[in-house]
């Protein structure tokens, strides 16, 4: 029935437009991928060749005590290395992320009318975005993820737009989750040889979003992506995943610093959260810190969500690689910009690996 009924445009009218998503398609009772999800086979994940994560999670209530020094320095490795790794004792109590993921299984659970209700607030409120796949419009093949997105202006607001289900976690999250955030930036700005000056940290941090993404089981998860290759654009992302597996980071280098091209998966971890650096960390630093290139995989059992916390600059803010820096390195790597222009430029294009970072390139009009 629901090949009969999804053909041609009528998929991408029905998951797209109508706002059914992918799980409204999977819900009509679904035997294969449909060819609009199906990806070159270059784009397809490969998990018998993925290596294998053991970094353990950093521990960061040893910031405060004798192993200061060594937690700093495992977070730097990490950051420059894979630019992922996972943390636990992060602050954010572990109640709240069990009951982030039944807020999401409980959102998406929902009828396609009353998750479309909450895309209707559209015209009076910008603040909560439903909706699948990244760029529907542009992409070769569409992603099998739908998506809310829930941006941060302030607390009342928040409480007033975001959905019911999950306003209440979702704004608790964010506010335990931003003393983490603020923490690692101050941490990662100093060990470049910078003090972090208030307002520059407060400038990296001006703008905050929280995403529930949901993967629907799919027949086959091998032939299609739930999310493609890209780099997060901002300053740092912390995500919570459920305990289904399926986030790859790319290994640009092996141990021995050769290029790898290789993919990682990032097991979950019972309680952790994952701590990802974004592409404006990248350009800070002047290519010190990595972004990481990431991509998810769906499961053929069972719906996964995941749930990260994008905290970006203010749109307003300048973003270039730090002056100290560049003295230093004698050269930039990246140009100065508005991070307004980053972000138009990214939210306009399909995933593409780490392209978004050329916005920034030096020889960028
Ligand atoms: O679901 C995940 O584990 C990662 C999600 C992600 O990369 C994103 O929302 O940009």
């Amino acid at each position: 029935m629901a090949t009969k009924v999804l053909d041609g445009n009528s998929l991408f009218n029905f998951v797209v437009l109508e706002g059914n998503g992918v799980k409204g398609m999977v819900d009509l009772g679904l035997s294969k991928v449909p060819e609009q999800y199906v990806q070159p086979p270059q784009e397809r994940i490969d998990k018998q060749k993925a290596a294998s994560h053991d970094n353990p999670p950093i521990d960061l209530s040893k910031l405060d005590g004798p192993d200061h020094d060594l937690v700093v320095e495992e977070i730097v490795r990490a950051a420059k290395a894979l630019g992922f790794f996972q943390v636990v004792n992060h602050g954010v109590p572990l109640k709240l992320l069990d009951s982030l993921k039944d807020a999401a299984h409980t959102f998406f659970g929902q009828s396609p009318e009353e998750k479309k209700a909450a895309h209707l607030k559209g015209p009076s409120s910008p603040l909560v975005k439903y909706g699948t796949s990244f760029v529907p419009e542009k992409e070769k093949a569409l992603e099998w993820k739908d998506y809310l997105s829930m941006t941060y202006t302030n607390d009342v607001e928040a409480l007033q737009y975001w959905p019911n289900p999950c306003k209440e976690v979702a704004l608790q999250y964010l506010k335990t989750s931003t003393k983490l955030v603020k923490r690692l930036i101050q941490i990662l700005i100093t060990e470049l040889g910078v003090t972090p000056d208030e307002s520059k940290v407060e400038g990296l941090m001006g703008l905050k979003f929280v995403n529930m993404n949901f993967y629907p089981t799919c027949p086959s998860p091998e032939l299609t992506v739930g999310v493609g290759r890209h780099s997060d654009m901002g300053t740092i992302t912390v995500l919570l995943q459920d305990g289904i597996g399926g986030l790859y980071v790319k290994l640009e280098e092996d141990l021995d610093g050769n290029q790898a091209d290789q993919w990682m998966e990032i097991p979950p971890i019972p309680g952790a959260l994952v701590i990802n650096i974004g592409d404006t960390l990248q350009i800070l630093s002047n290519g010190r810190y990595r972004s990481a290139e990431h991509r998810v995989c769906a499961s053929s059992t069972q719906s996964r969500v995941s749930i990260p916390i994008f905290t970006i600059p203010k749109p307003t803010e300048k973003i270039g690689p730090l002056s100290q820096l560049v003295e230093k390195d004698g050269v930039a790597h990246y140009r100065e910009f508005m991070f307004q222009d980053y972000m138009d430029n990214f939210f306009a294009n399909a995933h593409e690996g780490k392209k978004s970072l050329d916005f920034a390139s030096i020889n960028s009009p």
